[in-house]
């Protein structure tokens, strides 16, 4: 059989990904609620790896919470595994796509590519990563840094969500020990390299009227909270010249700082969640905590918005006699992806007559993390309105399929060693 033609089971996808849009949907219908270490994610990582089971794949996890799935011809387990897959986790009230999409495209390639018969000469593995998202504890990226070794354990252990629940006692109810994470680093060697299917998350591709994107890198992300330390106060009786308002002081750094970012290409920021104590419309605040969400390919321009930010927070403080304090705490560097592999997505969708272009991605993903230890390349399929990370989030069935035929295609060429075209 011509590996060239190889197809993909279409119901197999669809019934797949519908059934995985049954898990975490919020009760008022709000999309997603699949947050790292909830009940519905650690459902969904259950019903992944049945699902695996029943195709007859070699089901694992690891102390991250990472599921997988290989399939081998060989009979030397030592040999590294070539990885698909994506995170099955979603940011509150988030859409079925960011991360599923990718998860289910990968069983679809990964059967496909098992019932062709083509013969191939390394596993293949199929991944669902823990945590990708990182809004519950601040800890993005956990399940594919903890493979990487690029775990800040300092950060873990603290980690803890809105409602003071630690990670490592959420981790604790799903069996998974938190002073285990830095065993998982010793599983990389099983990993050969990794590709990932996601759709795009932003407008671009809808705009130009392309199905299909090979990911040239992936941007760096840092987040960073501002601490605004002032004195609580009576709203009314409290002389002007002494309100020391942290609310203010935060409410002065976005604007200032957010006026810098948009005079900076190649530079976003999203002052994303604002925390403010004692939160009552008749107290000054005392004290403001404000995180902010900075990203750009270019790691330069990180560590010179990164110090500009510190220094708004300081200027708008210092006339309320306030004191401001900034931690960063998550901190991804920008990862370029493979350059080869890319080239092989192109040369696949050539053998698949469809049009392809190439962006750079602003979300994170799993793939900007292993691709700083391990030969990693990304699709994108075209995300409707570019609307994520929201209920509305949407991909037409026939841009899922199209990406999965790729991400088949694809994993075949590298499996089988062969330049696609
Ligand atoms: O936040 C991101 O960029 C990704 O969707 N986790
Ligand atoms: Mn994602
Ligand atoms: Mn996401």
């Amino acid at each position: 059989m011509d590996p060239t033609k190889i197809g993909i089971d279409q119901d197999f996808f669809l019934k797949t990904f519908a059934a995985l849009a049954e898990i975490g949907r919020d009760p008022n219908g709000q999309g997603y609620q699949r947050l790292a270490w909830s009940r519905a994610e650690r459902e969904a990582h259950r019903w992944f790896r049945n699902q695996s089971e029943q195709l007859g794949f070699e089901v694992w996890t690891d102390h991250a919470g990472n599921s997988f799935a290989d399939f081998s011809p060989l009979a030397d387990s030592e040999v590294p595994a070539l990885t698909i897959g994506s995170h099955l986790d979603t940011v509150p009230y988030g859409g079925a796509f960011d991360g599923g999409l990718g998860v289910v495209a990968a069983l679809t390639a990964a059967k496909a590519i098992r019932d062709s018969g083509v013969p191939f000469k390394r596993p293949l593995r199929v991944a669902a990563f823990t945590d990708e998202e990182g809004p519950r504890f601040g800890t993005g990226l956990l399940g594919s840094k903890a493979v990487s070794g690029a775990l800040d354990m300092d950060l873990v252990r603290q980690a803890q969500d809105v409602d003071g629940i630690r990670l490592q006692d959420a981790m604790a109810e799903f069996g998974c020990d938190l002073e285990s994470l830095p065993l998982v680093r010793q599983t990389l060697k099983r990993f050969y390299g990794y590709i990932e299917l996601h759709i795009e998350q932003g407008p671009r591709l809808e705009r130009a009227g392309l199905p299909l994107a090979a990911v040239t890198a992936v941007t760096g992300i840092r987040q960073i909270r501002l601490t605004f330390q002032g004195k609580s106060n009576h709203a009314g009786t409290t002389p002007k010249e002494d309100r020391q308002n942290t609310l203010r002081a935060a409410a002065e750094t976005i604007a200032q700082f957010s006026a810098y970012v948009d005079a900076t290409d190649n530079l976003v920021a999203n002052p994303g969640r604002v925390q403010v104590h004692p939160n009552a419309t008749n107290v000054v605040p005392g004290e403001t905590r404000l995180d902010w969400d900075i990203r750009s390919p270019d790691p330069q321009l990180l560590d010179q918005a990164t110090r500009k930010l510190a220094q708004l927070a300081q200027a708008a403080s210092a006339p309320f006699h306030i004191v401001s304090e900034d931690k960063i705490f998550h901190d991804v560097p920008p990862c370029p992806l493979n350059e080869k592999w890319t080239g092989i997505i192109e040369a696949s969708a050539k053998v698949l007559n469809l049009p392809i272009t190439r962006l750079v991605s602003w979300a994170g993903h799993d793939a900007g993390v292993l691709g700083r230890v391990i030969p990693s390349a990304m699709i994108f399929v075209p995300s409707r309105d570019g609307i994520s990370h929201a209920p509305e989030e949407f991909s037409s069935d026939a841009a899922m399929l199209e990406g999965t035929r790729l991400l088949t295609q694809t994993t075949l060429a590298i499996l089988t060693e062969r330049r696609a075209e």
